[in-house]
């Protein structure tokens, strides 16, 4: 069986990954590709329990602390989850992985670039494409007001660590072309996917996958572990 294609989607808060990770997921499904729709950190029991530290403990964690436990997820939810489905000939397709460790803990907490690439080759696994959402940081701040949640411990940081995040994404962006598009997803829903539907039939051809405007507002749940 041919082995399944991974596209993992990044950017800053609010950029809107997990709406377009949704309907992403969607449109391959309706295209008749087998796709598993998951994230990060989480994706498997024992990610998702590491989430809860990560996102909702009030424990304080030094950088090198929170960079190993996003690993440490990592580990699971590619050895359980991501692994056996590309291995099975499904797409996945994941809101955040390493390059969110490399944008939050590297580019925003200090974490040497170094440290993150050994822990990476621990994990071993590269996507076959990335979308990098990218959004100014009032559109972002205006989306996550707009939806009331508690902020977790990376929503409760400042706007200049929010900065250096977003320009360490733009810059992974940057040095990896060959992998990585940079999406402006400041417009409306239906502008980002169809930015996202040009760039995945571009880098990784799905037979079936509809051309540009057409089934570009589907929406619906993707099989898979849901994130
Ligand atoms: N983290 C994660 C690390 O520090 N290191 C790591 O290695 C990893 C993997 C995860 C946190 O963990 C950190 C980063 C994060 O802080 P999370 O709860 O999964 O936490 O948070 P996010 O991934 O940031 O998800 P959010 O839900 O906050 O943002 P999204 O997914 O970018 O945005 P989304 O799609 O939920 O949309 C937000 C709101 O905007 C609206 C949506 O309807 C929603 O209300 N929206 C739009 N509105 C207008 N126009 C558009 N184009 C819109 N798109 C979405």
């Amino acid at each position: 069986m041919a082995h399944g294609r991974f596209i993992t989607l990044e950017g800053g808060e609010g950029a809107g990954k997990s709406t377009q990770a949704r309907l992403l997921a969607a449109a391959l499904e309706a295209a008749g590709v087998p796709v598993v729709l998951t994230r990060e950190p989480g994706g498997a029991p024992g990610a998702e329990a590491i989430r809860a530290l990560l996102l909702g403990g009030s424990a304080a964690l030094l950088p090198g602390t929170e960079t190993l436990l996003h690993f440490a997820a990592r580990h699971e939810h590619v050895g359980r989850t991501i692994g056996p489905a590309l291995a099975a000939g499904r797409w996945v397709v994941c809101d955040r992985f390493t390059d969110s460790t490399r944008a939050y803990q590297g580019f925003g907490l200090g974490v040497a670039a170094g440290t993150i690439a050994a822990l990476d080759a621990l994990v071993g696994l590269v996507p076959d494409l990335t979308l990098v959402l990218d959004v100014p940081p009032r559109t972002a701040a205006r989306r996550l007001a707009g939806r009331g949640n508690a902020a977790d411990r990376y929503e409760r940081l400042d706007a200049a660590f929010h900065a250096r995040v977003r320009a360490g994404f733009r810059a992974i962006a940057a040095e990896a072309p060959a992998r990585c598009v940079l999406i402006d997803a400041a417009g409306p829903v239906e502008a980002v996917q169809a930015a996202i539907l040009a760039a995945v039939r571009a880098r990784l051809p799905a037979p079936g996958l509809a051309p540009a405007g057409a089934g570009e507002k589907k929406q619906g749940g993707a099989g898979g572990a849901p994130p």
